[in-house]
């Protein structure tokens, strides 16, 4: 039998514990860019399109060598890089999305985390032994179903830097995955711990204004409000990415244009063209 003292100590005891644990699970909480104003549609958006260009010659795709898994090999037998991907002189794979601005209104992109048409669902497949696509932007929180396709085992790892790393093996036949990232982040590389080649972007945004240039380079973004706005096409071209920008103003209803150019012969432009300017990894997040 315990003492009436005894029981109280333990009683104490498991109190403490119960406090401690609550404290850290609040610890362990994510933090998320989801806390903001929510936009309420005019009917006056307007949209920001373009093309981005490569100029210059730019560099044959490079076969893969894919045999240290037959399973590869056999699927994908003319794999090749996809880091620079350009076709009459124009660059697919430029994630161009609006950096910052202020609308009509006076208020900031930033000061917003709800707008109209926030897309809810991205998927990332394992085909062929490379991503596709090559280059996805999500928003915030927005849940991305990761598929292997392949017959064999994929190991797909986001390695972010204003995220937590995601690392998770996925076998042949296995039900997709899901994953969410909490924070925005331009962009966070992911890569495959089974077949080194294997690479692909994801960027995650606070907002639904950002594009994906297609194999002709162009791309469109809508739903812009009226405003001025800084707009930035990235590409993983240089160390940690190649970024340009430029300020583009959307009137009520209407169509900003922002044509970009990358490639050796851009940087030889005279100085209306824009600045290339180094990507800023880790501080490079909208917040
Ligand atoms: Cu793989």
């Amino acid at each position: 039998m315990l003492s009436k003292k005894a029981r109280l100590w333990l009683g104490l005891i498991a109190a403490i514990s119960l406090m401690s644990l609550a404290s850290s699970c609040s610890k362990v909480e994510e933090p998320t860019d989801e806390t903001g104003k929510t936009y309420k549609a005019t009917g006056k958006e307007g949209t920001i399109s373009g093309v981005v260009a490569f100029n210059g010659t730019a560099p044959e795709a490079k076969k893969i060598d894919t045999s240290a898994d037959a399973a590869c090999t056999s699927k994908s037998p003319n794999l090749a890089t996809e880091d620079l991907i350009v076709k009459d002189g124009k660059l697919a794979n430029a994630y161009v999305y609006i950096k910052d601005g202020t609308l009509a209104d006076g208020t900031k992109v930033g000061d917003y985390s709800t707008w109209p048409n926030m897309p809810a669902a991205a998927t990332l497949d394992q085909n062929g032994c490379h991503y596709q696509p090559h280059v996805l932007g999500v928003v915030v929180n927005e849940s991305i179903t990761i598929k292997n396709s392949d017959p064999t085992t994929h190991n797909i790892h986001f390695t972010p830097k204003s995220n937590p790393d995601w690392n998770q093996s996925q076998p042949n036949g296995a039900a997709p995955l899901t994953h969410k990232l909490a924070r925005a982040e331009v962009l966070v590389p992911v890569k495959c711990n089974q077949h080194p080649w294997m690479k692909s972007y994801v960027a995650v945004s606070k907002h639904p204004f950002f594009a994906i240039s297609a194999a002709d380079g162009s791309y469109t973004i809508s739903g812009v409000p009226p405003g001025k706005y800084t707009v930035v096409a990235w590409h993983e071209g240089g160390a940690n990415g190649t970024e340009q920008k430029m300020e583009v103003t959307v009137a009520a209803s209407g169509a900003g244009k922002a044509d970009f150019a990358f490639g050796a012969a851009a940087m030889g432009q005279p100085s209306s063209w824009p600045v290339i300017e180094a990507i800023e990894f880790p501080t490079l997040h909208n917040h």
